[in-house]
């Protein structure tokens, strides 16, 4: 699978401006490289080889050529400087021409600001994020329907409203995986700061069809997701009517102190389980920055104490890659002009490429591409 980057410069969903560099920053912090550059473990191989002579294998594998077309079987660890890979074993000698999960940096999107986007009740700029999200759910819907892994880099969580309807209208199936401090399930009558990345949620789900008011903006889409199809990871900063929701549509969700209590590893075993036990299907994760503790990532819209570990958040990522499932990622509340020091900005942005890195099979163990025995 090749990975699609989408970004999705835009603030208009909460009050604090900045998050509109999102994209900008996690892109400067490396992402493309490191998506590049990923040995990917796990089924399939990482990269495409040819098959080189053993005596055209210089030092330099560089300078094998497609030309060189027999077999070698050589019985070595070997470092290849220009890649920054590493092989070993007794194996064919091949060489890469081109990654097998080419990464496509499709830029940002451009969204534009209504000048007359009057408050819906106290929802402040209905339209604008109501556009902005129509716009992004055709961008995600020909990124996902080209065959790519989608990245959206936002940007706040109501751009999770346009990524996951752009996702179900080629993957309608999907379930939708939420880790983030907060459960973002507000209606504009529950919501106490009437800011619609408070209420992303609400939006998506056909059980809360009924308890939400036509807002403006938002009449290109309709409601599609089951509750039971939605599982949180992360919550502790739930308002009141949110809790209520929860609650009444038996939502499945594990709050920091259900991680404390059962632990990461069986909060995700459940977590997998509850959504793909009945069959195995497309998995759209959609992850606050602000899931992860604040002194991990504290260039943030809305910190919150008691976050997840670095630890914790990986470990989440890598047994979501582990499913082979990953179809859409939303990485979203990077919000780089926030950190008190550039460090602080630095860490949050890092840690923002190393969950996307996790998510698409970087591995802590280790991996290195096998390759076939000459028979
Ligand atoms: C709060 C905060 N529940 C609200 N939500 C945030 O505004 O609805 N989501 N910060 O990320
Ligand atoms: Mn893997
Ligand atoms: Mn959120
Ligand atoms: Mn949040």
């Amino acid at each position: 699978h090749s990975v699609a980057i989408l970004g999705a410069p835009f603030s208009k969903g909460q009050k604090r401006r900045g998050v509109e560099h999102g994209p900008k920053a996690i892109r400067d912090a490396g992402l493309v490289e490191r998506l590049s550059n990923l040995e990917r473990g796990g089924r399939e191989g990482g990269v495409r080889f040819t098959v080189c002579r053993k005596d055209n294998v210089s030092e330099e594998l560089t300078q094998a050529t497609e030309s060189c077309k027999s077999d070698v079987d050589l019985n070595v660890a070997f470092h290849r400087s220009d890649t920054g890979r590493c092989y070993f074993g007794s194996f064919l000698w091949r060489v890469r021409n081109e990654p097998d999960y080419p990464v496509h940096d499709f830029g940002d999107l451009t969204f534009k600001h209504l000048e007359k986007d009057e408050h819906f009740m106290h929802v402040p700029f209905p339209r604008t994020v109501g556009r902005a999200n129509k716009l992004l759910s055709g961008a995600v819907s020909g990124a996902v329907g080209a065959g790519h892994t989608c990245i959206m880099l936002g940007g706040d969580h109501s751009l999770a409203i346009g990524s996951v309807e752009g996702h179900a209208q080629q993957c309608p199936d999907l379930c939708l995986i939420w880790v983030d401090a907060h459960a973002d399930i507000n209606t504009p009558l529950t919501s106490p700061s009437g800011n619609l990345h408070g209420q992303s949620v609400a939006f998506l789900l056909k059980d809360l069809q009924n308890k939400m008011p036509e807002v403006p903006g938002f009449s290109w889409m309709k409601p599609f997701l089951s509750a039971r199809d939605l599982v949180y990871i992360g919550l502790r900063d739930v308002d009141p009517g949110e809790h209520i929701i929860l609650k009444t549509l038996g939502i499945q969700y594990f709050s920091m102190r259900d991680i404390d209590r059962m632990g990461i590893q069986r909060v995700m075993e459940v977590t997998l389980d509850h959504l793909l036990a009945r069959k195995q299907r497309p998995i759209h994760l959609s992850f606050d920055i602000d899931a992860f503790d604040p002194s991990l990532a504290p260039a943030t819209g809305t910190p919150v104490n008691g976050g997840l570990t670095y630890r914790e958040g990986i470990y989440v990522t890598e047994e979501i890659h582990n499913t082979g499932l990953l179809s859409v990622m939303d990485v979203v509340e990077v919000n780089p002009t926030l950190g008190a020091t550039p460090e602080a900005v630095e860490a949050t942005t890092s840690l923002a490429v190393d969950v996307i890195a996790s998510a698409l099979g970087q591995t802590r163990e280790g991996a290195h591409v096998a390759f076939p025995k000459i028979p």
